[in-house]
């Protein structure tokens, strides 16, 4: 008696396997496999596009900002926010931004124009580059560091202070207040001497007209906004005597 031979089951394996084969060589599992390439290729490319542009407008976010980041405010920075700073080890520079007019020479036209003015420290700008343009519409030239001394500070006075028969020129720096005398000879400068620094930019020079008659400027002041006006005498670059002169109505402004 022999056994009859029992049916049997191919296994799951095989029939995927066979199943595998068949599309294999029907074609359709290698578009499915060339579909799969060529989306997993579109997506590479486009986040390897999408870093670039990242990188791009954070490396140029960075030298419009001039460093890595801002601290704004309507108010001086805190000390202890730069003084933990520069404990970590940063570099730090600060700017102030407000909006002007400018005007340019009589014999240059004496056009009026609105300005964006900023007044930066040493240091600026901490990431990139700043470029000059030299005249309108023309070429631009990059530059290290910050504008040189001229772009934020404004002449305030001139008058002969030590007497050489050569006028010598005060200027004052707009949003700090600093005031600075240059010792002339004809268009050279001698030397710098600073003559206030106090933090108080509402006390400004307005002429340097000679108050006690010794031959040498002295320095008329105003205050910017209660008019007050005072007068220092002066022995060359060095303050004498302070004296208030009177108190004006702060429409009314002294004259050069
Ligand atoms: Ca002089
Ligand atoms: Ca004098």
């Amino acid at each position: 008696m022999s056994s009859a031979t029992q049916p049997t089951h191919p296994s799951v394996w095989r029939l995927a396997w066979r199943q595998t084969l068949r599309d294999l060589r029907a074609g359709e599992l290698r578009l499915l496999v060339l579909a799969v390439m060529l989306a997993v290729a579109a997506l590479t490319a486009v986040s390897f596009f999408a870093d670039r542009i990242q990188g791009g407008i954070s490396r140029d976010a960075r030298q419009l900002l001039g460093g890595d980041a801002v601290v704004a405010s309507d108010q001086p920075t805190p000390a202890a926010l730069v003084d933990a700073a520069a404990a970590a080890g940063l570099r730090t520079a600060s700017t102030a931004s407000f909006p002007s007019m400018a005007r340019a020479p009589d014999e240059r036209g004496g056009a009026t124009r609105l300005v964006a003015v900023k007044a930066v420290t040493d240091g600026y700008p901490l990431r990139g580059r700043l470029q000059v343009r030299s005249v309108a519409d023309g070429p631009v030239a990059p530059v290290d560091g910050a504008p040189t001394l001229g772009s934020a500070w404004k002449i305030a006075a001139t008058g002969d202070f030590d007497g050489d028969g050569h006028a010598d020129l005060v200027w004052r720096h707009t949003t700090l207040g600093t005031v600075l005398a240059w010792r002339m000879e004809g268009s050279s400068r001698l030397g710098s001497v600073r003559l206030f620094d106090e933090g108080k930019p509402w006390w400004r020079p307005v002429s340097a007209p000679d108050i006690d008659g010794d031959g040498r400027a002295d320095l008329l002041w105003q205050h910017a906004v209660t008019g007050d006006v005072r007068v220092w005498r002066m022995n060359g670059f060095e303050r004498v005597e302070a004296a208030f002169v009177r108190r004006v109505h702060s429409s009314w402004r002294a004259l050069r």
